[in-house]
């Protein structure tokens, strides 16, 4: 055996180099991020945003300027991007508290057995972790979480706890004490609230998750790694270090675009009273600056990952995709966070950096939804796609950004006062919405970028609104409830109240 080595470990040598090794895998960054509308540099939606990092990111990806979210709030967009199936499919169009675990299985049939992305790239080889906010859970709500544990090899912390233990609050006056009258929106704790935390960067949770995942980034690998990083800001509270708010003075803050009876031809979406407590307040301005602060603070944090990743050996074979869960709102349309179907609610942040395969630094007006993102990183990184995705691979306008596609963007979602779902979609130039009671809003946002002007009644546009509503869902899942009896309720049926953790 002793002479034989040599001749085998020849051999060896010799068959590995003529062999068809497949190209290495690549590994994926998904960055998920909370809340964030188009105020950043690269969607230029509003003056005075400093998202330096975001315009980094833009350079090194190709830019989805009308990308969508499936549904215009937190739950139930992350379960259709972490599943792939639209809501329309699966019926989860709203926020469901109270979870603990991935109940979204026993809300809807469609989802009892669906896999999980990060679980799909564990299945075909990868190691696939996360951190924070990836499925819903907010910092004010401990152990509320619909995170899936069983579809991760590691996650920071508690799984079904990622974010609530690590946030500070700020100090504030009670309202009474500011002047300020009753009826804040989400009540006296302050959630809806701009205000500066004492400390450090270091001392809040995203910067907490940053760190983690530059460690894992640092770490040897034996695997292709898939890491998800989920960042809580710009979300309320909009409470970040007093450094984010001296970058937007509040005597420079520029409020949203608005005209006066905006909802005199579109559909009220009875939110009404938060705009009415912020402008007899005079709270608006304020608030802006705390959203812009929150905001550059997470491009603070985008930067640290961007560097972690740069400097590591997965620097130059990572596939980065960075989204937001929705749009938000400060004021357009008399509202304020999302729950809506107008692209100042759908519209979302997202880039999408491929090795070798996207064109870096351009951007495309082609429509997408989220769910598309599923199918796109499988293309990317030759998995079979689950036959449970609804979306259509994005890769086509990551190697030519021009090119066209046929499928509209669409987002749905219940409204407590519509009979049946309501849906929403866009091409390159319009949008149209039909709600569900059969209401129709149709903008021509080349014309009219703020969606003021409701055009669903013109005849000179009822064959653009036939071409739209065809990408309408024909059939929708209905609206979806909370099991009562479910092992995922974080509280059993009669159990006391939690309390807050505020
Ligand atoms: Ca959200």
């Amino acid at each position: 055996m002793k002479y034989l080595l040599p001749f085998l470990a020849v051999f060896a040598v010799g068959a590995s180099a003529f062999a068809s090794t497949p190209p290495a895998k690549p590994n994926v960054l998904l960055i998920a991020v909370d809340d964030l509308n188009d105020y950043i540099g690269p969607l230029n939606r509003h003056p005075g945003v400093k998202t330096p990092h975001l315009d980094r990111l833009a350079q090194r990806s190709v830019t989805f300027a009308n990308a969508h979210c499936a549904a215009p709030a937190c739950h139930p967009s992350r379960v259709a991007v972490m599943t792939g199936v639209h809501p329309a499919t699966s019926g989860i169009y709203r926020n469901l508290f109270g979870a603990h675990g991935p109940r979204w299985r026993e809300e809807s049939p469609a989802l009892k057995h669906a896999v999980v992305l990060s679980q799909h790239f564990r299945d075909h080889g990868y190691r696939a972790i996360g951190a924070g906010k990836i499925f819903h859970t907010l910092q004010w709500t401990p152990g509320d979480s619909q995170n899936d544990p069983t579809a991760w090899d590691e996650y920071r912390g508690d799984p079904l706890d990622p974010i609530s233990p690590d946030w500070p609050r700020a100090k504030f006056e009670s309202d009474a004490e500011a002047g300020l009258t009753p009826g804040r929106p989400l009540g006296p704790n302050h959630y809806f609230g701009a205000a500066p935390l004492a400390g450090t960067n270091e001392e809040t949770g995203d910067h907490k998750i940053v760190d983690w995942a530059a460690a894992q980034l640092r770490a040897p690998q034996t695997k292709p790694l898939f890491l998800a990083v989920g960042l809580f800001r710009p979300h309320i509270p909009f409470e970040v270090p007093q450094k984010w708010f001296d970058l937007h003075p509040l005597a420079e803050i520029k409020l949203p675009v608005t005209v006066e009876n905006d909802l005199a031809d579109a559909r009220d979406h009875g939110r009404r009273s938060w705009h009415q407590w912020v402008v007899t307040n005079k709270q608006w301005a304020k608030l802006v600056q705390g959203y812009l602060a929150s905001i550059s603070y997470l491009d603070f944090q985008v930067g640290r990952l961007l560097d972690a990743l740069d400097a590591s050996p997965l620097r130059d074979n990572t596939v980065i995709v960075l989204w937001s869960d929705h749009g938000f709102h400060l004021g357009e349309k008399e509202n304020w966070e999302k729950f809506a179907l107008w692209t100042q609610t759908t519209r979302v942040p997202l880039f999408i950096h491929a090795p070798g395969r996207s064109r870096d630094g351009q951007r495309t007006q082609q429509p997408a939804t989220l769910t598309d993102l599923f199918p796109t990183l499988c293309e990317l990184a030759g998995l079979p796609i689950p036959a449970q995705c609804d979306g259509v691979s994005l890769v086509p306008q990551l190697r030519d950004p021009a090119a066209p596609r046929t499928r509209l963007s669409l987002t749905s979602f219940k409204f407590s006062q519509e009979p049946a779902p309501s849906h929403a979609v866009s091409d390159p130039r319009y949008r149209f919405i039909r709600y569900g009671d059969g209401f129709e809003e149709l903008y021509d946002r080349e014309t009219d970028p703020h969606e003021f002007n409701n055009r669903a009644a013109d005849p000179a546009l009822a064959a653009v609104k036939s071409r739209l509503a065809l990408g309408l869902p024909a059939t929708a899942a209905p609206d979806r409830i909370v099991p009562a009896n479910s092992p995922y309720n974080l509280r059993p049926p009669g159990a006391a109240k939690r309390k807050s953790n505020k």
